[in-house]
């Protein structure tokens, strides 16, 4: 009887926290969908501890391009080369340098403060990456057709979408978001500047 019972509420609240599912879309100037953009809440709490995470570095490229993480998270920066890199951001969100190294020989790099970092390396011009430093625990990326699933918990909330390529202010895409029993949905538009296509020849002049 009291196990049935525990299976009952395990399913009861599996329950509960699909209700707290917003599903919609990220949409671009003519509703393209946007992939990579990230949906989150920013007016819920922090987890106490977010799990550290890692911006690695392989052929001469950021991996990920795009990290998401909450503000407080510590990120590891190795370099796993056979050549040094320099890895640098000038950003507002968090101004930091890693002089040359190779492995795992640089610091870890904590980022306290919500925005976009962008991330380069002083050496190779055409690495690049961004780490999205978000206010909440709570955040979703875009699939490649622009949809998203966010949980959040019951309530209303402030949620606001952004792209690494938004010419539209992250305050101007907030919506307000209810939770209650019925399924959510939102649709976000952002406009984006079309992408800057890089010069082949900076790569292929194998600079060490
Ligand atoms: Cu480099």
């Amino acid at each position: 009887m009291r196990s049935t019972l525990a299976i009952l509420a395990l399913l009861l609240a599996a329950v509960a926290a699909r209700a707290g599912e917003v599903r919609g879309r990220v949409v671009g100037a003519e509703g393209e969908g946007l992939a990579d953009a990230v949906v989150f809440a920013s007016d819920l709490p922090l987890r106490a501890h977010p799990p550290a995470a890692v911006m690695d570095q392989v052929h001469k490229q950021f991996v990920p391009h795009l990290l998401v993480v909450p503000v407080g998270t510590e990120v590891r920066f190795p370099n796993h080369d056979q050549i040094h890199h320099h890895v640098y951001s000038f950003s507002r969100a968090k101004s930091f340098e890693l002089p040359l190294y190779k492995g795992e020989a640089a610091t870890p790099v904590t980022f306290d403060t919500p925005g976009a970092v962008k991330i380069g390396c002083n050496i190779h011009d055409w690495m690049s990456a961004v780490i999205l430093v978000v206010p909440s625990a709570y955040a979703t990326r875009t699939d490649a057709d622009g949809g998203f699933v966010l949980d959040l918990p019951p309530g209303e909330h402030r949620v606001v979408a952004w792209h690494e390529h938004a010419e539209t202010p992250l305050d101007e895409t907030a919506r307000r978001v209810a939770i209650g029993t019925a399924p959510a949905e939102a649709t976000f538009r952002v406009v984006v500047r079309p992408p800057i296509e890089r010069p082949p020849i900076l790569g292929a002049r194998g600079i060490p």
